[in-house]
């Protein structure tokens, strides 16, 4: 789902403490529910894409019990044995889901990963797991509430950028919800403490629930990674490559890596936002003139796949270096 990005520092960056506060943390309550705080909301949220790239979000109305159910089909079923799990095992970039514990992406160094597709769930959910027995009624309710978020968080986003929260509404309400459900296990002595490897995002947005820290993100301001403090009850949100894409450049993707926790596996659950597979993502019209001249080719996701497929063996995959002009 990722690439790996060469324009930016990699692991050799001093890891620095926390992230400083303030993270940025948006109330959703305060976007959503009272009109009269909106546009403050949608200035503070344009202001985190602009300067970081990431945020958290709280009170976004995902209940405890949704979110604690996803982590429970997670975990147990990374539990299974292997042979189980194995039968979703695939070289095939395009399967509908896809389990791996390999570094074949290039980026997981200690991870086991199961990969699906979210959006719309009536079509997708027939090919997730059927075991946990549980798996597809708690991931599937914890899909549908954090694609909610998601779309309320692009459209204040596209306000943000001037563009208007409607802004090709349809091709987002009838894009893609990829979901990556990451196991790292607890680090112990002698494992290397990198458990993805530096990469940003295919996609708009990327929102993540995590079970514990782990995550890291460049600071662009210090070039340094920063530990992601994970706030309680919050998700975090951060923006991708076709963000950067859509904004011609006036947002960037976020390079971000997971290190393995000391005191306890980690689970991670990403749920990345897109066009549908064939749809070409442009930069916006709106946002390109004389000043702000075009800074990258359309490409859509199946041409994200094409890409990822052709460099497989190629250490170097950089995408959106493969697409801006
Ligand atoms: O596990 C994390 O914190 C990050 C996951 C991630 O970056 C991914 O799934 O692409």
């Amino acid at each position: 789902m990722s690439d790996d990005s060469k324009s930016v520092p990699q692991e050799q960056l001093p890891s620095d403490d926390l992230h400083p506060p303030p993270m940025p943390v948006i109330n959703l309550g305060h976007l959503i529910l009272e009109p009269e705080t909106r546009s403050g909301v949608v200035e503070d949220i344009a202001k985190a894409c602009h300067d970081l790239g990431y945020f958290q979000v709280i009170n976004h109305g995902i209940s405890q019990s949704v979110m604690d159910g996803a982590f429970e089909a997670a975990l147990d079923f990374f539990k299974l044995p292997s042979e189980i799990k194995e039968e979703f095992a695939s070289d095939d970039l395009r399967e509908p889901v896809r389990y791996d514990t390999s570094s074949k992406d290039g980026i997981s160094m200690s991870r086991a990963f199961l990969k699906h597709y979210a959006h719309p769930l009536s079509d997708w959910m027939q090919y997730w797991p059927e075991k946990p027995p549980t798996y597809r009624e708690h991931m599937g309710n914890f899909a549908v509430e954090v694609r909610r978020v998601a779309l309320q968080l692009m459209e204040a986003i596209l306000e943000g950028l001037g563009l208007g929260k409607d802004y090709q509404h349809e091709k987002f309400e009838e894009g893609l919800q990829l979901m990556s459900v990451n196991c790292y296990p607890k680090e112990s002595e002698g494992d290397a403490a990198i458990g993805l490897a530096p990469h940003s995002d295919y996609g708009f947005l990327t929102i993540l629930l995590t079970s514990c820290r782990g995550l890291e993100v460049v600071d662009r301001n210090s070039n340094s990674w920063k530990v992601v403090q994970q706030l309680p009850h919050a998700l975090h949100v951060h923006v991708g490559d076709h963000m950067e894409v859509l904004s011609n450049g006036r947002v960037k993707t976020v390079v971000h890596r997971a290190v393995l926790n000391p005191e306890e596996e980690r689970i991670s659950i990403a749920s990345i936002l897109g066009f549908a597979l064939h749809e070409k993502v442009a930069c916006a019209k709106e946002l390109v003139d004389e000043q702000n001249p075009k800074k990258y080719n359309e490409s859509s996701f199946n041409d994200f796949l094409d890409f990822l497929t052709s460099n497989m063996d190629n250490k170097d995959r950089n995408f959106l270096g493969s697409i801006r002009m």
